[in-house]
Formats: structure tokens, C-alpha cells, sequence
């Protein structure tokens, strides 16, 4: 159980203190006039659902060989999808679009923090990616040994993943901000054979190492690895173990552009990713090759419209992450597209940065995150201002649920009013998007992920398991498998069991809240152990943010429960106050108390005197991990007065030092 969410919480039912959020944005007839998606898929896929994924796997992959099954779950709760057929991932991402005579479009349009430019075409990627995979050859990886990629955000790191795939060598990616100690862990649990890294990588204006980690995982204890190889990218000293590090301009760029991409099965290992559960150690989430590809394809098509020969695509993610996997490295060449890649920071060196590269490439889908969203709100709308953001046609967000205003900010200031905004429901367990709406065919409703897609079954339930009314709030499940579902956890099948399986038998629990509205659309809620109960009330941490972020002087918020001798949780928000607000809280010294009753009062007219928060905290920043997720278990800490706990997945750890002595301050 160690995965489960804290029993304390129960069912986010309460909606009588649920945000009435009214406004539509219905498609736009001329979008829906082109849209790659039809209101008929769900017709399709609901009267046949095998049959529909069957459709897409046949459409949008080449196989070497055609599979005859669709799925089996005969072995629940791991499923076997395609699994007669054979295919290699490598291939459909690449070779068979230079075979099909696209050799000459551009896969990826590199831009370095600095503004340097690299090029990739697909007959490009090709190359590198054979090349690459013969040096894995040479290294004695074979099909089935485990790669660890610790890589930047460059070119290398998608054509490490894509020659691992090409020899059916399961890649696992550890994100670049991760320890030493961090990568030291997944090392062994995925015994990886070879570690591929760089030199360093550019943030924040500056190189930073990553070499130095590597060196110092390989020390922590014994690790199968028998090879490190390091791309060049910073050109900074490194130290070097002379018969295992191999540079790869030396070996990558030496080696044949020849190689035969190795047909794997189906159920085939692809990748492995680490996710953290609730607590203990992170989980291998494991996805398989067939099923995983096409629903990446399928939804990177349709969620976003693509249309290969034209758009350029730029989803902002890390590879570290699930979506970096999934929409950067293959949804987008599994069908085609050419899509931008950025190595850097929003605000390096300033902070009209993204929209700059926008204008740029001509960026016509964006995909990003709402808290890089809220960030540039609090930046102001004079950054994105000042650059041509007309190209852009479809707006995507995933990672947390986006509160209306946030939803409304990016479809006006980044949109025009123009582009529809997809807010994507999904998690590294499900491999792909699984609720979202469909641009060209749902009419949006600011802060909803709304719909399963076709083929999908997600539902609400409440505590027995029973699927709840139009109206009512629960937990999220997932009642029928899917294509991109994870396979297991690595080397770990009872807590795969146990973690998603075990709630509410034979439906995968996702560990979020969600509720229906009087349409039967989805609204996510976060997650479940972030679900309060103020004195028998269910009051959503999201609930109570958005409405935070409703006020003016408000730039972001974080609210968490904190346990109250009367109330049984108490709501003790942490807020960030924009430019003006902030400008007057500092020139008062510091003086936040007309602001704090003000909020307190917003909140309580915007929701009921119920969800008015019992205290809030005035902050310059809140701790979030790397991936941008705000830890809300660490002001929980502060917020029960307790010594804060683990910060080491903090992306800035010095974050809870500044709100713990902004506590103790003297106003
Ligand atoms: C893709 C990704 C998964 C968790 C998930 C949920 C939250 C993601 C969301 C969302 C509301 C959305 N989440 N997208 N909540 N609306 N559109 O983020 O994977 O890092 O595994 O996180 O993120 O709580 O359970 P992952």
C-alpha cells in the first residue's frame, strides 16, 4: 500500500463549494472545417473500441509484421496490446518518412539558450540516429540490455533514445537536473549497461556539469555499467576513465550510417521512466513498444491537429519527463512534424525568450505547462507583446489542472482569441493523452480536461467504486485498458498491483479527484491526498487556488490542508503577489495584512465562507519540483509547524529556507 494516497482524504464530492465557471468557447467553424479530429470518432470508437485503436495501429504505424490480436487482458491487470505484430519504433519515427520522400523536412529546429542553431532534417536524423545505434553495437549493447540517457535538452539526447529503440534496447532517461545519487538509484534498478551523458548543458546562461555526476553515481557502489559516452557541449574539462568513456564525436560520428532497425514484438520493452509515488522509492513505470506508439501518434494528431506538412510544433517539456517522450521525441516524428527544440530557460537571456522563438519558426502548436503559464503572467503581458504570435493555432497544457484565469490568459494573451486551448489529462502511467478536448470539435470550457478521448474509458467513482452522477465529484479511474497504459512497474509487480489496482478492483486508479459537471465533463481536482476535508466539507486545493488567482493582486497560489483540533483540516494558502501588489506590500514593510483579509474575503465570495482560507502566507516563491509540480507536501510542513521534510526533489532547495524565515519574520 505504501503507494496509496493518505486515507485521510476521502471522495472530493463536495460541490457545493465547487467554482461555477460558465463561460463555452465553441471550435470555430473554419477550424472545424480542417480539424484532423471528427465528432464520428467517438461514435466509432464507442460502438468498436478494439476495432478503433486496431485502426489507428494499422494507420499510423508500419509494421514488419501485421498483428492478428488486439488486445489481451486475459493476465489483468497487465495487458498485452498488438502483441502477434512486429515493428521498431526507430523506423516509423524516421526511415519511413525519408522512404515516403520527406528526407528533406526538418524534424527539429534546435535552438541553443545562447541562440545557437542546429538543423536536423529527417534523412539528417536518420544518419545520426544509425550511426548512433551501430556505436551502441560496438559498445556491446544488444537488443533488450538497458541504456541510462542523463542528457540536455540537444538533439543528442532524442537520437539516443530513438538508436536505443532502433536495436530494441529499452532507454531509460533520467532527467538532467537530477543527483548524482538519484541517477546512482535508477542505474541499478534498471541495471543499465551504459550511461549517455554530455560534458554540460546551458541554463540559466551558464554551463552547467553533468559529467561530474555520472563519475560520482559509478562510485556510489557496484553498477553493471561497463561504458559511459559523452556528447561534447559545453566543451568543459572533464575527468575521464580511460576503456569505459567514449566520446561520441569520436565513436557516433566515426561509425557506418548503415544499420538495419531490429523488428521487435509488440510488447517489446521501450522505455523505462521513473515517477515518484507518494513516498519511498520512485517507480520504474514501464511501456512497451506497439500499443505505447500508437496512441502517441494518435493523439499527437488529433489532440493537436497536426498537419506534418505544414505546422511546426513546439512542446517545451524536458525528454526527462513523460511528456518529453511522448511529444517530443515520438508523437511529433511519428507523424512527421517538425517541431522546435529548445535547450534553455523562459528568461534567458530575457523574458520574452519563448515568444521570440516562436515568432522565429513560425511555431503554429505550443505545448507547455500551466505553471510556466502562470509564470508569465506574473511576468506581465508586455513580454509576449512585443513578438508576432499570429502563427500559433493550437494551444496545449498538461502537467497539473490550469485554473480558469490562467486557461483564459493563454487563450487571449498567447491565442488571440483565436486558438483553441487543449488542456490535457494524462500521467507518465498512461503513456498518452487520455482526457482532453478535441480542437475543431469540443466547445472548451476554461479549466476542463472535459472528455475521455475516443477509445478511452474514464470515469468518476465514488468510495464503493460506483460510477458517480452528472454533478457529483469522486476519483478518477480508468475502467477499460488502453493502448499506452504502463505494462508494470520494473521489477516491482506487487506495487503495481497494489498501486493502481488494488482500490477499486479491476479499474486502474489514477490517484486523482475529479468531478463531473451537469454535462458529464471532467474537471480534475489534483490529487486525491491533496483533497481536504474542513469540518466534514470536501474542498479542493485547485478549487481554492483558482479562486486565489482570481484576484488581482494574486500571481500564484498554493493552498494545503493543514490539520486543525476543530476543523479536522484547516486551508492555509501560500500566495505570490503580482508587480503592484507586491510593490505596495514591500513599501509598507512588509505589511500584508489588508491584502490577507482581502483574499480571505475573495475566497470566501467566490466559493463560500466554508473554503475561506484560516491563514495565508505571503511568499516570493513556492517550492516546486523540477517538472514544475508545486510540493505542496512540504507546506504542509510549515504550514503544521513541523520540521520541513525531504527537499531534495525541490528544483531549488534554498525555496523552503526563504518561506520558513518569511514565517518568522516580524512584520
Ligand atoms: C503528463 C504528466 C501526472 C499527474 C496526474 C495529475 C496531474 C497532469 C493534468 C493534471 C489536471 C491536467 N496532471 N495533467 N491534472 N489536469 N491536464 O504530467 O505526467 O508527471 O506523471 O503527472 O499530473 O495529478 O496524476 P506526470
Amino acid at each position: 500500500m505504501a503507494d496509496q494516497p493518505d486515507d485521510h482524504s476521502t471522495a472530493p464530492g463536495g460541490l457545493e463549494n465547487l467554482l461555477v465557471e460558465e463561460r463555452r468557447f465553441p471550435p470555430d467553424p473554419a477550424f472545424a472545417a480542417q480539424a484532423n479530429a471528427q465528432p464520428e470518432m467517438y461514435e466509432r470508437a464507442d460502438a468498436d473500441r478494439l476495432g478503433f485503436w486496431a485502426d489507428q495501429a494499422r494507420s499510423l504505424l508500419s509494421w514488419s509484421t501485421e498483428f492478428t490480436e488486439v488486445l489481451d487482458f486475459s493476465q489483468a491487470p497487465r495487458a498485452r496490446w498488438f502483441a502477434d505484430g512486429r515493428l521498431n519504433a526507430a523506423y516509423n519515427a524516421v526511415d519511413r518518412h525519408v522512404e515516403a520522400g520527406h528526407g528533406d523536412r526538418v524534424a527539429i529546429h534546435w535552438e541553443g539558450e545562447q541562440g545557437e542553431v542546429r538543423t536536423l532534417t529527417y534523412a539528417d536524423l536518420q544518419r545520426e540516429v544509425a550511426k548512433a545505434a551501430n556505436t551502441l553495437g560496438d559498445l556491446g549493447v544488444t537488443t533488450g540490455d538497458r541504456v541510462a540517457i542523463y542528457l540536455p535538452m540537444i538533439p543528442e539526447a532524442v537520437i539516443a533514445m530513438l538508436a536505443c529503440a532502433r536495436i530494441g534496447a529499452p532507454h531509460s532517461v533520467v532527467f538532467g537536473g537530477f543527483s548524482a545519487e538519484a541517477l546512482y538509484s535508477r542505474i541499478v534498478d534498471a541495471e543499465a549497461r551504459l550511461v549517455i551523458t554530455a560534458d554540460g548543458g546551458y541554463r540559466r546562461g551558464s554551463a552547467s556539469a553533468l559529467k561530474p555526476a555520472v563519475d560520482e553515481a559509478l562510485t556510489k557502489g557496484e553498477t553493471p555499467v561497463e561504458h559511459v559516452l559523452v556528447v561534447r557541449r559545453t566543451g568543459q574539462e572533464v575527468g575521464w576513465t580511460p576503456g569505459r568513456d567514449v566520446w561520441w564525436h569520436e565513436s557516433v560520428d566515426a561509425a557506418s550510417a548503415e544499420h538495419e532497425p531490429v523488428p521487435v514484438e509488440a510488447e517489446h520493452p521501450l522505455f523505462i521512466l521513473y515517477t515518484s509515488g507518494t513516498t519511498g522509492r520512485p517507480k520504474g513505470i514501464l511501456h512497451t513498444t506497439g500499443g505505447y506508439l500508437a496512441q502517441a501518434a494518435f493523439t499527437h494528431l488529433n489532440v493537436f491537429d497536426l498537419k506534418p506538412e505544414t505546422d511546426v510544433y513546439w512542446c517545451t517539456a524536458d525528454v526527462g519527463w513523460v511528456t518529453g517522450h511522448t511529444y517530443v521525441a515520438y508523437g511529433p516524428l511519428l507523424n512527421g512534424a517538425t517541431q522546435v527544440m529548445y535547450e534553455g530557460t523562459p528568461d534567458t537571456p530575457h523574458r520574452g525568450r519563448w515568444w521570440e522563438i516562436i515568432e522565429k519558426y513560425g511555431v503554429t502548436i505550443l505545448y507547455t505547462a500551466p505553471t510556466a503559464i502562470r509564470t508569465c503572467m506574473k511576468w506581465g503581458e508586455e513580454h509576449p507583446a512585443k513578438y508576432d504570435l499570429s502563427s500559433l493555432r493550437v494551444l496545449g497544457s498538461v502537467g497539473e489542472p490550469i485554473n480558469p484565469e490562467a486557461w483564459m490568459w493563454y487563450r487571449r494573451v498567447i491565442g488571440g482569441d483565436r486558438a483553441p486551448v487543449v488542456d490535457t489529462w494524462w500521467q507518465t502511467e498512461t503513456g498518452a493523452i487520455m482526457i482532453s478536448p478535441l480542437p475543431g470539435v469540443t466547445a472548451a470550457k476554461p479549466g476542463s480536461a472535459q472528455t475521455p478521448l475516443p477509445g478511452i474509458a474514464a470515469d468518476v467513482v465514488d468510495e464503493a467504486g460506483e460510477p458517480v452522477p452528472d454533478g457529483a465529484g469522486g476519483y478518477l479511474v480508468l475502467a477499460e485498458p488502453w493502448p499506452a497504459m504502463l505494462r508494470g512497474i520494473w521489477g516491482d509487480e506487487q506495487r503495481f498491483r497494489d498501486t493502481y489496482w488494488s482500490r477499486f478492483p479491476g479499474k486502474y486508479f489514477a490517484g486523482d479527484g475529479a468531478k463531473k459537471d451537469d454535462d458529464g465533463d471532467i474537471w480534475l481536482l489534483g490529487r486525491v491526498d491533496d483533497v481536504m476535508n474542513v469540518s466534514g466539507h470536501r474542498l479542493s486545493t485547485t478549487e481554492i487556488e483558482s479562486a486565489l488567482v482570481s484576484h488581482p493582486s494574486v500571481a500564484e497560489a498554493a493552498v494545503v490542508g493543514a490539520s486543525d483540533d476543530t476543523t479536522g483540516q484547516a486551508v492555509v494558502a501560500f500566495v505570490i503577489l503580482r508587480g503592484e501588489a507586491a510593490e505596495k506590500a514591500a513599501a509598507e514593510g512588509g505589511d500584508t495584512a489588508a491584502t490577507v483579509a482581502e483574499l480571505r474575503a475573495h475566497v470566501a465570495r467566490e466559493i463560500g465562507p466554508i473554503a475561506k482560507p484560516r491563514s495565508i502566507l505571503v511568499v516570493a516563491e513556492l517550492p516546486k519540483t523540477r517538472s514544475g509540480k508545486i510540493m505542496r507536501r512540504l507546506l504542509r510542513d510549515v504550514a503544521e509547524n513541523r520540521t520541513v521534510g525531504d527537499v531534495t526533489t525541490l528544483a531549488d532547495s534554498s525555496v523552503m529556507n526563504l518561506i520558513s524565515a518569511g514565517l518568522h519574520t516580524p512584520k
